[in-house]
């Protein structure tokens, strides 16, 4: 094959999420899930707003399919929102049909048009009652059951036409920004200026050892009772940023940015592919850090078919030397956007963590293979903001060039990787088919190739990035 091209069978297309895009959040029998309780507390959102309405894709998936279908995309990843299928969340709590049955009409709708269909169970939106319940993801025994409980509802009903399963998106987000800087639902935090609930010293590192113990459970019970059947593939999705060092003469520097990655990528990664969390964890954090029991480890040793990777951007990493604090996730460095020169490692978007680096998605795919021996990977997400998008009119939206660069950089990049470094990388989803809600920026922050006017009955538009995306990839699968 030539350097510069890919299989015809290379997995490409877009990416959303249930309480991103849905909206409909009080209708169809859906129940509450963390993330409407966190956009009624005060300030939690950049916009005061929510998901109610958000992108109207609960009414709108057919269009959204049409968008798809007229981009060519040979894939759509997007995820079930628990609480609309289980609305209390829990296994002996009834199942919503009408919920179930909008995946399974999005799901037959995708086949129909040749769209293969990946789905994340779960992206963020845990059913409200689970937290009420027992605190959510913080009691390993009955948060495992009901998520695997969850998962097999969503193995038969959706099992027979789905190959890629995804169980979990960014445990790091979950756990990080959801319960050490309380950035994100459930908005746990030791940080009292913020919220008077939460351990940010211990809850992240039990949230993150439960989420893979649920994960490799949900794992076994689909490859024990349904993959010989339905042939499908399972794995899940990290988030990680590329590192450099802050001043690269400095060895702690360069260490500082190994370990960022360590605490980031490895955290999840090392367990499911080395059976343990990586030593330079173990070193800092102690017993905050759980153990894996024996029982435990044989379910999350070897749960990934694939390696599902976020991935958007790069930081400069200069190390800290003081002792950590009792509240560092980072490995006790310092995260930077520029480096000791002064150089930025990208140009500014909308989001202030994200500025493009797109030679740091190749080293990063590198790494990722080099240290795990060199899994499949699907790149589950990547894509930008761009700085001030939502304050330009839409006919000027639309034209894109910023993201457009950041997208042919990136595929580059990725092409490299697998064509020059011999990464197996088979996929690649674009975040995202549309604009929606951001998460704690609202609707201020846009990552959508398609415009979505929030203003105007959620009319979309499609932007010149998705055309780029889509001229991209089928010229590349062409050979
Ligand atoms: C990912 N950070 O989240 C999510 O999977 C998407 O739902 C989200 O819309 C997308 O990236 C864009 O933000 C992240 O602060 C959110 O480092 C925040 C961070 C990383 C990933």
């Amino acid at each position: 094959m030539s350097s510069t091209t890919l299989p015809a069978d290379f997995l490409w297309g877009f990416a959303t999420a249930s309480y991103q895009i849905e909206g409909a959040a009080h209708e169809g029998g859906r129940g509450d899930s963390i993330w409407d309780t966190f956009c009624n507390i005060p300030g939690k959102i950049a916009d005061g707003s929510n998901g109610d309405v958000a992108c109207d894709s609960y009414h709108r998936w057919k269009e959204d399919i049409e968008l798809l279908k007229s981009l060519g995309a040979k894939a759509y990843r997007f995820s079930i929102s628990w609480s609309r299928v289980i609305p209390l969340g829990g296994r002996y709590d009834p199942l919503n049909q009408e919920g179930l049955r909008f995946y399974q009409d999005l799901v037959d709708e995708l086949v129909k048009a040749d769209i293969t269909p990946m789905v994340t169970l779960f992206h963020w939106d845990l059913p409200q009652a689970l937290y009420d319940r027992y605190g959510g993801f913080l009691d390993r025994e009955e948060y495992v059951k009901d998520y695997v409980h969850f998962a097999e509802v969503m193995f038969e009903a959706l099992g027979p036409k789905v190959r890629h399963w995804i169980t979990y998106n960014e445990p790091w987000c979950s756990s990080i920004l959801g319960y050490s800087i309380g950035q994100f639902a459930p908005g746990h935090t030791s940080d009292c200026t913020k919220s008077n609930v939460g351990n940010s010293s211990t809850e992240p590192w039990i949230v993150g050892h439960n989420i893979l113990v649920a994960h490799g459970a949900a794992v076994k019970l689909y490859r024990e009772k349904f993959k010989a059947n339905q042939q499908g593939q399972i794995g899940i999705t990290l988030n990680g940023d590329w590192t450099e060092p802050w001043d690269a003469n400095d060895p702690a520097d360069v260490a500082a940015a190994q370990r960022k990655l360590e605490f980031s990528i490895g955290w999840f990664a090392d367990p499911i592919y080395k059976g343990d969390y990586p030593s330079s964890m173990r070193d800092q954090l102690g017993e905050r850090l759980p153990r894996f029991t024996e029982e435990e480890r044989e379910l999350v040793q070897g749960s990934n078919d694939f390696y599902g990777m976020n991935h958007y951007t790069a930081d400069y990493i200069k190390h800290l030397s003081d002792t950590a604090r009792p509240d560092d996730f980072s490995g006790n460095g310092e995260i930077l956007k520029d480096n000791k020169e002064g150089v930025s490692i990208g140009p500014e978007t909308q989001s202030p963590w994200l500025r493009p680096h797109a030679i740091g998605f190749r080293k990063l795919l590198g790494w990722i293979s080099n240290r795990y021996g060199r899994p499949t990977i699907y790149v589950t997400e990547n894509g930008t903001s761009v700085k001030g998008e939502s304050q330009l009119p839409v006919e000027q939206a639309i034209h894109d060039e910023f993201r457009c660069q950041y997208f042919r950089d990136y595929i580059e990049a990725l092409v490299q990787a697998r064509n020059e470094d011999g990464v197996d990388v088979q996929g690649y989803m674009a975040w995202s088919l549309l604009d929606n809600f951001e998460w704690a920026e609202g609707y201020e922050t846009r990552f959508g190739v398609v415009y979505v006017d929030f203003a105007r009955n959620q009319e979309r538009r499609v932007k010149d990035s998705a055309k780029v995306v889509a001229d991209t990839f089928t010229r590349l699968c062409r050979g």
